[in-house]
């Protein structure tokens, strides 16, 4: 790809030549890569007054390296949902101090003081009030902006035109909308699994619904989504004592359909009560797709009468939130069933003692959340699911 990648030991010079540090004796840098696709490092000061976070993107996959090549231009997607997201709710993003298209590289706001929510619930914490209302918040400010909704329709186009990512979506395709239902090398679940991993892929009416939220993923160019908004994209913590939400790495980001975005946070809650559950640990996380869809709701309708076109009509809105619902809890159901028998899957589980009882229930919700969705309606009608897997 001929660029440069970034060691530890570039840093210094690295964020001197773009003009982000100038005393480059005082400066320590440590890696603190940890999803699966990029690298990112820390800088700082030896009074720690002063840190900056540098991410590049790889022209692999990090965690498979070079043997799963992956377009570094990734980060160009991550910059311009940034860009985007800052116009309309720059409290719930990190601070970009500068993005490198040459190297990939974005220099960044460190967020170390924050946790990591994923890491923070598998230590048995708690959501609070205030993160679920936030992530809410965030798609519905984030996608308003970005819909024909709010934004002018040659505007719209353009955004579309430029955020198109089709390695990124080819992968969201694949690992997330299909794989886990066929034969694929990718694949891999807990021995104690086999029987329902079998089951899902001779399981017809579920192929079939995958299929259906696969296309709705790969046609329906509704708004910017983040792309990839699960528990590990987001950083929480409190600031001068108030609570701090923020959301991360949406390097997934292209014009899809809103869902997709509630629906990844919503299968993570989900996965996170079932550790809980498991652990036998009391959560209020039965609580969060509640405070998350009422959170995104209400800013979606608070922003409707500021749209640009005013041909969409009031019952229009109410139609087009009930898809977005819909395509919420589908997408719930393929992030979660994904997440026990696909690629990638999630520390929630399988640091549990004994990780197949949860999954178990994980995988019969996941089914029951894609092949239902048309009719689980409202909340109370996904809890009745989760409350009777036993
Ligand atoms: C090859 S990438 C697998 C997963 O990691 C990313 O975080 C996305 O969730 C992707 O699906
Ligand atoms: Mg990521």
């Amino acid at each position: 790809m001929g660029y440069r990648i970034l060691e530890t030991d570039d840093i210094p010079a690295y964020l001197g030549e773009r003009g982000h540090w100038e005393d480059l004796a005082d400066i320590r840098v440590r890696e603190v890569s940890d999803g699966n696709m990029n690298r990112v490092f820390l800088a700082s000061s030896a009074d720690g007054t002063r840190s900056l976070a540098v991410k590049q993107a790889l022209p692999w996959v990090r965690v498979a390296g070079p043997s799963w090549p992956m377009n570094p231009d990734r980060a160009d997607a991550e910059a311009r949902a940034y860009e985007q997201v800052a116009k309309v709710a720059p409290d719930k993003i990190p601070a970009v101090h500068g993005y490198d298209p040459e190297n990939y590289a974005l220099v960044m706001e460190d967020m170390s003081d924050l946790e990591v929510l994923r890491t923070l619930l598998n230590e048995g914490a708690a959501y609070g009030p205030h993160t679920s209302a936030r992530i809410g918040e965030f798609v519905a400010q984030f996608s308003f902006a970005t819909s024909d909704f709010g934004m002018p329709s040659a505007e719209r186009k353009a955004l579309i035109a430029a955020s198109v990512s089709p390695e990124l979506c080819k992968i969201t395709e694949d690992v997330v909308l299909s794989e886990p239902y066929v034969e694929h090398e990718h694949n891999h679940w807990h021995p104690g699994l086999d029987d329902l991993a079998a089951a899902f892929r001779a399981d017809t009416r579920l192929r079939t619904e995958v299929a259906d939220l696969r296309h709705t993923f790969m046609t329906s160019a509704q708004a910017l989504l983040h792309g990839d908004l699960h528990t590990g994209s987001v950083m929480v913590g409190r600031r001068e004592d108030a609570p701090v939400v923020r959301v991360f790495d949406p390097e997934f980001s292209f014009v899809g359909p809103i869902g997709y975005d509630l629906g990844l946070y919503w299968a993570n809650v989900l996965v996170s009560e079932e550790r809980a559950r498991a652990l036998g640990a009391p959560s209020d996380h039965a609580e969060q797709l509640r405070l998350s869809w009422e959170a995104f709701e209400a800013e979606f309708r608070r922003l409707w009468p500021t749209r640009v076109d005013t041909f969409f009509d009031d019952a229009y809105l109410d139609r087009f939130l009930r898809r977005v619902w819909t395509d919420s809890v589908g997408y719930a159901g393929t992030e979660i069933v994904r997440r026990i028998i696909g690629f990638a899957h999630l520390t929630d589980l399988t640091t549990l003692p004994d990780p197949v009882p949860a999954s178990r229930r994980a995988l019969l919700l996941g089914r029951e959340l894609i092949v239902r969705r048309e009719e689980l309606t409202d909340i109370e009608a996904v809890r009745a699911v989760v409350e009777s897997l036993g």
